[in-house]
């Protein structure tokens, strides 16, 4: 089947990281998110991998090249992010039957796709103990009667997953009206389709939108437990590796170092000496920890240095950050409540007790920083030496 992947979007609530790459393209366990996204719809059996691309789009083009694991890839382009329904308009030329979509910032497993496929026209839904904040899927003899958006009084506990197949006459309904919020929304599409053909309702077991930082942090958490231990590297014999742990060739583990897996270590990365990286880290290609630094549960992105005497826990670093030596990031608040973080002017919670930083690409900070739970620093920001950072900047 052919399987349009949406990843033209701006991703405007994972600044700063989307500030110069596009969110499918940031780091999920060392390879590109919408790369996953990919990997589900090959293993579910697409036939055709139809990418609409628009902000930052040559990184994504450079990435995918022109196949997939040997499926082939066709990339369309959005000129301006008008939505979803828009986005898919871009793909509509190269349609010729029943076709998925999937979003390509959201992390799906690949028997659900399977599942969703062969159902089709379907729609996945996930089950979550609050619905309220979704679109709402309400169902009569087992098909798709509705999609309602973000109900106060929802009918039934089933959310849209954002992964759809379509007849082939879906294509013709592409043509939405605008949206209140200025869009032109896939789900407009998909209420035609209910209209018009009957639809089912397949459950996911597993699915993931990676909207917001902590969401990458999520992803991460996610894609590093499946890998299986691996070491290529070089490691000092008096370096620990324990449990699930890839060192890819060209990385280097220094003395006295311990690292507790899920953990993965990419080529040209160095750890050491006397370092503590603790599970569910990616250290991206070139990243350097250095003596007396503890890394926790967290994402440096390629070029990414945390050299002397630091803590970073659950945090999320852009490419080419520097943490000056005794740089520390407080991941837990005292009251023990979500940490919450600013995203487009308001304050969301996390819903994680556990939550560092997130840093833009290029920033610096000076020695003896101290950074706040749930601070964002924007991209090539700085700090001065002592300072303590408590607000956005
Ligand atoms: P969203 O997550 O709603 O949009 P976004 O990715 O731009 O992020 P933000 O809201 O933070 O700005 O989009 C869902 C999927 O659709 C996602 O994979 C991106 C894609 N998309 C497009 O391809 N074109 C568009 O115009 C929009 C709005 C989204």
């Amino acid at each position: 089947m052919q399987t349009v992947i949406l990843a033209a979007g701006q991703g405007t609530r994972m600044r700063p990281l989307t500030e110069s790459i596009a969110k499918p393209m940031l780091p999920v366990a060392g390879r590109p998110l919408v790369s996953h996204t990919a990997d589900a719809a090959v293993d579910a059996g697409a036939s055709e991998l139809i990418i609409v691309v628009g902000y930052e789009a040559e990184d994504v083009r450079e990435h995918f090249g022109s196949e997939h694991r040997g499926v082939p890839v066709t990339f369309t382009t959005q000129e301006q992010q008008r939505g979803t329904a828009d986005a898919l308009r871009a793909a509509r030329s190269h349609l010729d039957g029943p076709f998925a979509v999937l979003n390509g910032d959201n992390l799906y497993e690949s028997e659900d796709l399977t599942a969703l496929f062969e159902a089709g026209p379907s729609i996945g839904a996930i089950r979550v103990e609050d619905p309220t904040s979704y679109g709402v899927l309400s169902t009569a003899d087992g098909r798709v009667a509705d999609i309602v958006e973000k109900p106060s009084d929802p009918p039934s506990n089933l959310a849209n997953a954002g992964a759809y197949v379509f007849t082939a006459e879906a294509s013709e309904y592409l043509d939405v009206a605008e949206s209140q919020r200025g869009e032109y929304e896939l789900t407009d599409v998909v209420a035609r389709t209910i209209e018009a053909a009957s639809v089912t309702p397949v459950e996911l077991g597993r699915w993931l939108d990676v909207g917001r930082p902590w969401e990458l942090l999520e992803a991460n958490e996610w894609k590093l437990d499946d890998l299986d231990r691996s070491v290529r590297g070089d490691v000092a014999d008096s370096a620990e590796i324990r449990g699930p742990v890839v060192v890819e060739e060209g990385a280097t583990v220094e003395s006295g170092v311990v690292i507790e897996g899920p953990a993965l270590l990419q080529e040209g990365a160095t750890v050491g000496p006397n370092a503590y990286v603790r599970g569910k880290t990616l250290l991206g290609p070139e990243t350097k920890v250095g003596h007396g630094v503890e890394v926790k549960n967290s994402i440096l992105m390629a070029g990414t240095h945390v050299p002397h005497l630091s803590y970073v826990g659950d945090s999320v670093l852009g490419r080419n950050v520097n943490f000056g030596a005794g740089t520390n990031v407080a991941n837990l608040r005292h009251d023990d409540g979500p940490v919450q973080v600013t995203v487009k002017g308001d304050r969301v919670s996390t819903e994680r007790r556990k939550f560092g930083v997130i840093v833009g690409d290029d920033a610096k900070t000076a020695i003896n920083t101290t950074l706040n739970a749930g601070v964002k620093l924007a991209a090539g920001a700085t700090t001065t030496p002592g300072e303590t950072v408590l607000r956005d900047r």
